[in-house]
This record gives structure tokens, C-alpha cells and sequence, in this order.
């Protein structure tokens, strides 16, 4: 126990898509004989968050915990009315406060693993203290890419000259439909587009930056970033994913999962922070009950939890519920997603292809339908569908763009559960993916070089 071991603190965002890899990120140091401190952002923005947290600290007594109050959102931002990205704004203004916090900690830092959100503040303070950053990116690594660029790709010259029909060339990554880019990053006065741009250009400070992704999973996209064909000044790109689930007792459990036949349920969930209106989500609901397959779903009638108030018979009618008990159940809680992709019993995923839960679906090798709804969601879709993880209803365009059809889902999900050579691609990127993170696979191989590097 005397051995000297890297202090490393970690500084999330916000949002379970932010927390969630934090979280993972902070057991798995603290299982490599690593001090951890994690900082968490206060106030949350969610429930979720709030019961992660404490949950966590409780399941984990040995990892130190900072509380960080951020600065008070700006109320003059007209862009945007969504609370995550205002926090985001808020973050992004309050990296250069830690310095006071962090100088003090004992035993002195190693190194702080930030949210690329807070990149800017961040290498500030590692420079005063001089301790290496390391950006954390949520994300894919194509997206990555495109958020490196970002600040030097005039989308919105691009959109004004009439280029919204041409392509976006990214450096060393071929081309991207202006489609599948977020629409806030074509308007340059927009609060996320500004967060992003603001980082963007001080990701040539970091150490390096990981990535929630395995060589195997996005060869080309990290090969061009480590080879300098994206932008000749970042640092190296660090691959780690798939994160390692950390014990938490925590979750909704779900029985009547043990009772079905093996990978005949569809799980469907669009993540934390994403809703669809009424009408979607009763055409979604039909679609499902048109398959003709068992379902799972995970149900967010609004983008903040706190806000959900409207039972699930409101939002679906009685009768939905009447006609589909033998065949499906919906619910509003918090669920155990990876216990739940790796059922037995899950035999594939409606998602919106946040990157955690592509991750999620990688690891346990289950096949997805993408139905990407906005932010890197369209982009980490093409991820899924190249790497044959999944399939991806392209011409569904960004959520609430136009209705979706009951008899289109419907179509779609039989498609994504009958298709047997789909079901054997994903199971071999299960494969890959645990390889990957296994004791000398890729993934824990660059982790634990960097554990070796900061080592004291
Ligand atoms: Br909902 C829900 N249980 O009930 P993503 C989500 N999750 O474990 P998002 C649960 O939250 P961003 C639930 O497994 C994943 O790890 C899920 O992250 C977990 O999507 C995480 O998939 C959600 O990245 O975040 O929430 O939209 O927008 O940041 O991608």
C-alpha cells in the first residue's frame, strides 16, 4: 500500500450521456490502483444525475468526492431554451474556477480528466499546476473529428452560399451529408455551436484525449486522427472503450424479462434527454405493437425527468395497454440498460444511438436499429451501420422532423429481428469488444500506459 499511485481527478458535465462514462471511468482507475478524486458539477440538471451520484459515492467509499458549483447560467442567451446545453455554457465558463479547489488536494494531482466541454478552463489550471489534461470525448471518434474542425469549417458560410446541399469535407475523414450534421452547428451564434467552437480550440493543449471507443470499432476514423490528417496539432487520440460497467445498487429490475424466449424481446430506448411528441410516440407504439415482436421500452415523455409528469395510459391510451399485456411492457423508470442488453433475452435495440449506448450495444453484441434523434446522434449512426453493428432508417430524419409511421417502425424492427446475418455481425462485434478491453487487448493496453505515465 505504499507503492506511489496517480492521483487523477475527473471532471464530468452534465447529463447522464456525460455522467454515465465518468462514472465508469472513475471505478475503473480506482480498480488500477489509482487515488480518484470526481468532481461533481453542482447543481445537477436531472434526477438522474443526483441519484447516480449519491448511489455511487455509497457503492464506492474509497473514491473522493468534490463538489464544483458551477457559475450561474447567463439568462441572455436567446438560442437555445434547453437546459442541458445552457449548463453546458455555464461549464464551459467555470473550468479556470478549480485552480483554488485542486491546488490543495492531497496527494498532489497527477493529472485532471475533463469533459471536452470544459477544455478551455481546464488547461488553463493544468498549466498553473503543471499537470497534463486529458479531454474526455463522449462520443464517437468521427464526431470527435468533427468537433475538432469545427472552428474552421465556416458551416455557416457553407449553408449561406448554398452549399446545404453540398458536402462537408473533414480533413482525412472523406465527407459528411450536411443532413447528419447538427443543425445548431450551421448557426454560429448558437449557444452549443459557440461551447464547442470555444474548446475546440484548446484541444492542441491536452495530453491526449480519450475516446469511449476500441481500435476495431473505428479503425480508419483513428488511424487519420493519430496520424495528423484531421489537424497536424492535436494530441494523440486514446481509445478505451468499451467503459467497464461499475456496480452500482441502483435500477429498476426488471422480471418479466427472465420469462422470455431467448432474443425474442426488442428493447427500445432513446436515452436520458430525448423526447418525442405524443403523436410519435403512439405511432411508435403502434409500430411496436404491429411487429408482432415482444418490446421493452423505456418511455421519456420529457427532456428533463424532473418535468415528467404525465402516466404512461395518458400518453399511450388504455386500450394500447389492454391490447399489447402479453406482449410487451412500457416503463418510465430508471432501467439497468446493460443489464438489459445483456439478457439473454434481448434480441435488439430501437436506439437513438447516443454514443453510450451504442458502446452498450458493442459490448453486448446486440443489433440496433438507429433512429437518431439530434446532436452527434446522425453521425454516430453511420458508426453503427459501417462497423455492421446495426442498420439505420436513414430517410426518418431528426426527431420531430415529420411523423413516423406505425407500419414504417413496424416494418423496421421485424427487419432488425429477423435479419440472422445482422444478429452474427453484431455478435462478432461483441466479440471484438470484449477482446478489447480484456487484460492485452487494445483498449486496456493504451489505459494502462497511461496509468504507467502519470505513475509518480
Ligand atoms: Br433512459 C436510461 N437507464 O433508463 P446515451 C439510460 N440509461 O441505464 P443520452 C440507463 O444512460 P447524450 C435508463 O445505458 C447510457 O449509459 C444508458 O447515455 C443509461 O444517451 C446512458 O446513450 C445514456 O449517450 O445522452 O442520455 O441521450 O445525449 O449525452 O448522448
Amino acid at each position: 500500500c505504499n507503492q506511489p499511485q496517480p492521483h487523477v481527478a475527473l471532471l464530468p458535465s452534465a447529463g447522464m450521456g456525460h455522467l454515465t462514462p465518468f462514472l465508469r471511468l472513475a471505478a475503473m482507475l480506482a480498480s488500477r490502483s489509482c487515488t480518484v478524486t470526481l468532481m461533481t458539477i453542482q447543481p445537477t440538471v436531472s434526477e438522474a444525475e443526483s441519484t447516480h451520484i449519491t448511489s455511487f459515492f455509497a457503492t464506492h467509499p474509497h473514491i473522493n468526492r468534490l463538489d464544483f458549483h458551477v457559475h450561474p447560467s447567463a439568462t441572455s442567451d436567446t438560442t437555445t431554451d434547453d437546459p442541458f446545453f445552457i449548463r453546458f455554457g455555464a461549464i464551459s465558463r467555470s473550468g479556470h474556477l478549480l485552480g483554488p479547489l485542486l491546488c490543495s488536494l492531497s496527494p498532489p494531482l497527477s493529472a485532471i480528466f475533463s469533459d471536452f466541454i470544459a477544455t478551455a478552463g481546464v488547461s488553463q489550471v493544468c498549466e498553473d499546476l503543471c499537470i497534463p489534461n486529458y479531454t474526455v470525448i463522449t462520443t464517437s471518434a468521427r464526431f470527435y473529428s468533427l468537433i475538432a474542425c469545427l472552428p474552421y469549417l465556416s458551416l455557416e458560410n457553407h449553408a449561406k452560399t448554398g452549399g446545404s446541399e453540398n458536402d462537408v469535407e473533414i480533413p482525412g475523414l472523406g465527407s459528411l451529408a450536411p443532413s447528419i450534421i447538427p443543425p445548431p452547428f450551421f448557426n454560429s451564434n448558437h449557444l452549443f455551436t459557440n461551447v464547442i467552437e470555444t474548446n475546440a480550440r484548446f484541444l492542441p493543449k491536452a495530453k491526449g484525449i480519450f475516446l469511449n471507443t476500441f481500435h476495431w470499432f473505428e479503425p480508419e476514423t483513428i488511424a487519420a486522427q493519430n496520424n495528423g490528417k484531421v489537424l497536424t496539432n492535436l494530441p494523440p487520440v486514446l481509445p478505451i472503450g468499451p467503459y467497464e460497467p461499475y456496480e452500482l445498487k441502483q435500477g429498476h429490475h426488471i422480471p418479466w424479462l427472465d420469462d422470455q424466449p431467448a432474443e425474442s424481446v426488442v428493447y427500445v430506448s432513446f436515452g436520458s434527454r430525448t423526447t418525442m411528441s405524443k403523436d410519435q410516440l403512439r405511432e411508435l407504439g403502434n409500430g411496436l405493437e404491429r411487429s408482432g415482436h415482444r418490446f421493452l421500452w423505456v418511455l421519456k415523455a420529457s427532456k428533463v425527468d424532473k418535468d415528467d409528469k404525465e402516466s404512461l395510459e395518458e400518453l399511450l391510451g388504455h386500450s394500447f395497454f389492454e391490447r399489447t399485456k402479453n406482449e410487451g411492457i412500457v416503463v418510465k423508470e430508471w432501467v439497468q440498460q446493460e443489464e438489459i442488453l445483456a439478457h439473454p433475452a434481448i434480441g435488439g435495440f430501437v436506439s437513438h444511438c447516443g454514443w453510450n449506448s451504442v458502446m452498450e450495444a458493442a459490448q453486448t453484441g446486440v443489433p440496433v436499429l438507429a433512429w437518431p434523434q439530434h446532436g452527434d446522434q446522425k453521425v454516430n449512426a453511420e458508426v453503427v451501420e459501417k462497423a455492421e453493428l446495426g442498420i439505420w432508417a436513414r430517410h426518418w430524419g431528426w426527431g420531430g422532423q415529420k411523423l413516423v409511421k406505425g407500419q414504417d417502425v413496424a416494418e423496421k424492427v421485424i427487419e432488425l429481428m429477423g435479419d440472422h446475418i445482422l444478429r452474427a455481425k453484431a455478435r462478432k462485434v461483441g466479440e471484438e469488444a470484449r477482446k478489447a478491453s480484456k487484460v492485452g487487448g487494445s483498449s486496456e493496453k493504451v489505459l494502462m500506459e497511461v496509468i504507467e505515465f502519470l505513475t509518480p
